[in-house]
């Protein structure tokens, strides 16, 4: 089922919030109007290039720059010594969360230029800046650097093991930290008294996040004023106005960070690098403004990957196939320096989802995080979720066959029971809510599930390997509670905030501290709004991204901006609609609690005497009439610091025929039910939902960066890493089931991520299910036809 959009005039105010209506921001899109960084042309502007290693791990000797100051258009050439005064630290370690259970963590110095060592393939070590782009970009090749090149290893595991060379003098071993959650104890008890066990070695793949449009920077300083902007592609402007103001040392009310149009983020723009810093360093010390923009190959070396994980997992089953313990070992990939988010990452966002959507008594996880000679290593769309969701999907399929019984039966009599919600997990959460049940019974049926098991048993008859794979995902998003946010030691909230101002003409401008880059936030954002308002759709403006134009805000990441930041706008909204209630009142000769407000109109109850907001709006600006002690003017602010985080599910099941000759995996069907709480507009969740799953059917059988043993990346093109294209993702049939949120006024939970957590699991699960003849019960992804083919090989040679 495909939901059809909706013009916006066609649909009735009343009923606005729900609505599928067309994104509003998609003309301009498409038309090329849009304006990204790299449209930006100011007058007098330099162009940056960033001078990189060539080598995975090696010290440097010399960097002589001499040739490249003297090539004509080149006006600046900077190496560590030149901005270390002004620069303290490329990562803005500000955020990174060093409190609960992450007391270990061991973080290491990290200078915006490389100062005697570079630690990856892409450490900045030198920028020029010169007149023209190509020039700038021709001048590097000019800095002459010489290196000795040191052990280096992609690999968690090996630079763990000390097979690879020792990366900083202050993580012993490579090991960032060590991290547990659960109690060790029970699960060992639970192990001992088990009937079944099966356990499962996985690699959870580093994958590169290829948005469209590559990381870029203007910026423009000021000199009279002190004034520093900054255009750029960025997920968060006010975080990145924070650590950037701390990195470079410049006041954070004279710097402005500003979002333009962005082509895609998926995680990779919410992280402060040192690139986006330099040339805001730079253009201040030029006192001229500069642009720098990554090539497509800078990115793959340069922009945080995600995942990265080895894990060794194992389950607990009684004799009733009930899951009774988890016990879970993980290596993190952290790269060669801590990146923002990091190391919240494989601990928080991970450790604490591994219950599933199961009932499970006891639960035990340890993480190291290592650094290794690859990009500093951060948050990838759905970042810890999907790795913790893979791991217990996969181990749910395998105790199902382990302990004989049907795998959707298995999880059904596992599922968390509807009545036990709030549900506090082993680890640490508390669900909000839920009914897993319901996506199930949905997916089945739109699989045809008894049937299908009918065909497979015929098909197999026939030399044919079909394959169903179920993954009942669990996510926690909307983040969410700042007291949780100091727990964890980070030195930032997690609330957000909003301002909705009315007109005097009648129109609104709903600001948020957000920034969306993709995700339709000016359609739902002026839905709700137009919703609580009682006002057109068309009469509400969106504004975000922006810090000029809205002074704080924490961004969007972790499907947050729905539940936080529309939450937001309904309390501005409400605030707004508190004051004109009475200004209302007062213009009506009536007591403000006999004053009701529906559909952009306030009434006095039980008389046909009425304004519209609209007129007291205009009303509130003229001033002429108005409360006494009220002040002119129709606007509110507010924060919204949620209660908890939001937990959306669902069930997606793959269908799958395998070619046991050549490995090949064809997709016949992929069911998606998705219970994201209440909609604001369905049509951007199933939008939402396609992308994810577009993605997590890329982890499952395309992607991944590779690297070799000196830790040079063998996938930094397009043409060496596999990026699905449209022919390889199978038609999708998305549906939903709707349990709302009880703790944020929307009812909504996020829906930015789910597609991508749910979605390579299965596919993996549905490829071993083809393949259970053969004994396969396991291929790592990317599951290519090559990898598939050794794995059934392999195991008729075992036979
Ligand atoms: N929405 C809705 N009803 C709900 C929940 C959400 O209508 N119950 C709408 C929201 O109003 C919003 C959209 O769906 O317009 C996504 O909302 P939400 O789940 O709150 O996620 P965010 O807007 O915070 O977006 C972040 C999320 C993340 S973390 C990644 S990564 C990601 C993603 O969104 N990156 C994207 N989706 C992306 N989409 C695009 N096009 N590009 C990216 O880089």
């Amino acid at each position: 089922m495909s939901i059809d959009s909706l013009d916006p005039d066609d649909v009735d105010a009343a009923d606005i919030l729900g609505s599928a209506i067309e994104r509003r921001e998609d003309p301009s899109l498409l038309t090329g109007d849009a304006e990204y960084t790299d449209d930006i042309q100011l007058p007098e502007m330099l162009h940056m290039a960033i001078l990189r290693s060539q080598h995975g791990h090696a010290e440097i000797e010399d960097v002589d720059a001499s040739a490249a100051e003297e090539m004509d258009g080149v006006v600046a050439v900077y190496t560590h010594d030149d901005v270390a005064d002004e620069a303290v630290s490329r990562d803005g370690s500000l955020l990174i969360p060093t409190g609960w259970l992450l007391e270990s963590l061991r973080q290491v110095d990290h200078p915006v230029l490389a100062k005697d060592r570079v630690r990856y393939q892409g450490d900045a070590i030198a920028v020029v800046v010169a007149e023209d782009r190509y020039v700038a970009h021709d001048a590097t090749n000019a800095v002459d650097v010489s290196y000795d090149r040191l052990d280096a290893s992609a690999d968690p595991a090996a630079a763990l093991d000390g097979e690879a060379g020792q990366l900083h003098d202050d993580a012993e071993g490579n090991v960032a930290f060590d991290w547990e959650i659960g109690d060790e104890e029970r699960t060992a008890e639970a192990f001992d008294d088990a009937a079944h066990t099966v356990s499962l070695e996985l690699e959870n793949q580093l994958l590169i996040a290829n948005a469209m449009e590559p990381r870029a920077a203007v910026a423009d300083y000021h000199p009279g004023s002190d004034e520093l902007d900054v255009f750029m592609t960025s997920q968060n402007p006010h975080l990145h106005r924070l650590l950037m103001s701390g990195v470079i040392g410049h006041p954070e009310h004279k710097l402005r960070v500003k979002a333009p149009d962005v082509g895609g983020g998926f995680g990779c723009k919410i992280h402060h690098y040192a690139d986006e810093a330099l040339v805001a360093l730079v253009a201040r010390d030029l006192e001229r403004p500069v642009k720098w923009t990554s090539r497509r190959t800078e990115g793959y070396k340069t922009d945080a990957p995600g995942r990265g994980h080895i894990t060794t997992a194992e389950l607990a089953m009684d004799d009733d196939a009930n899951i009774t313990g988890l016990r879970v070992d993980t290596k993190a990939n952290l790269g060669a320096y801590l990146s923002t988010f990091a190391p919240a990452v494989p601990t928080y966002l991970y450790g604490t989802l591994l219950s599933g959507q199961y009932d499970i008594p006891a639960i035990h996880a340890s993480v190291t995080g290592a650094y290794t000679n690859v990009p500093p290593v951060d948050a990838y769309r759905g970042a810890g979720r999907p790795e913790a969701s893979f791991l217990v999907e996969r181990l749910a399929s395998l105790g199902a066959r382990e302990a004989g019984v049907d795998p959707a039966e298995f999880r059904q009599k596992n599922f968390v029971p509807d009545d036990a919600f709030p549900y506090q997990t082993q680890v640490a959460v508390e669900y909000d809510s839920g009914e897993y049940g319901k996506p199930m019974a949905k997916a089945l049926e739109a699989v045809d599930y008894d049937a299908f098991r009918e065909r497979q048993k015929e098909a197999r008859e026939e030399g044919r390997y079909l394959g169903i794979g179920f993954s009942c995902y669990i996510e926690a998003c909307g983040l969410a509670p700042s007291e949780l946010a100091g727990q964890l030691g980070a030195q930032a909230g997690l609330w957000e905030s909003s301002l909705v101002r009315f007109h005097p003409s009648g129109t609104v401008t709903a600001f948020c501290g957000t920034s969306g880059h993709g995700q339709g936030h000016g359609t739902t954002y002026a839905q709700i709004v137009a919703n609580e308002l009682g006002i057109p759709y068309e009469d509400v403006e969106v504004v975000e991204g922006d810090t000029d134009e809205i002074p704080q805000g924490m961004g969007t990441y972790g499907s947050r901006s729905a539940a936080v930041g529309g939450s937001a706008l309904v309390k501005s909204s409400q605030k707004l609609v508190e004051k004109a209630r009475e200004i209302a009142a007062h213009q009506l000769e009536a007591d403000p609690a006999d004053v009701e407000f529906a559909g952009g109109e306030f009434a006095v109850s039980g008389t046909d005497r009425s304004l519209g907001i609209k007129e007291i709006a205009q009303q509130s600006y003229l001033a002429h009439d108005m409360p006494d002690d009220m002040e002119p003017g129709l606007e509110a602010t507010s924060f919204y610091d949620p209660d908890n985080f939001v937990f959306p599910f669902g069930t997606h099941v793959a269908v799958v025929e395998v070619d046991p000759e050549s490995g090949e995996i064809e997709f016949e069907n992929y069911v998606a039910v998705d219970d994201v709480g209440n909609q604001i507009n369905p049509k951007i969740v199933e939008g939402q939902i396609h992308g994810g799953v577009a993605q997590g059917i890329g982890q499952a059988l395309y992607e991944g960066a590779v690297y070799d043993d000196n830790a040079q990346l063998l996938t930094g093109s397009m043409q060496d890493y596999a990026v699905p294209k449209s022919l390889h993702i199978p038609d999708m049939e998305t549906e939903s089931t709707v349990t709302p949120c009880p703790h944020n006024p929307l009812g909504v939970k996020g829906v930015g991520e789910a597609g991508t957590i749910a979605a390579p699991q299965a596919v993996v699960n549905a490829v071993t299910d083809a393949l259970e003849p053969f004994g396969v019960d396991t291929v790592e992804m990317p599951m290519t036809a090559e990898r598939v083919w050794t794995a059934v090989n392999e195991q008729a040679t075992a036979d």
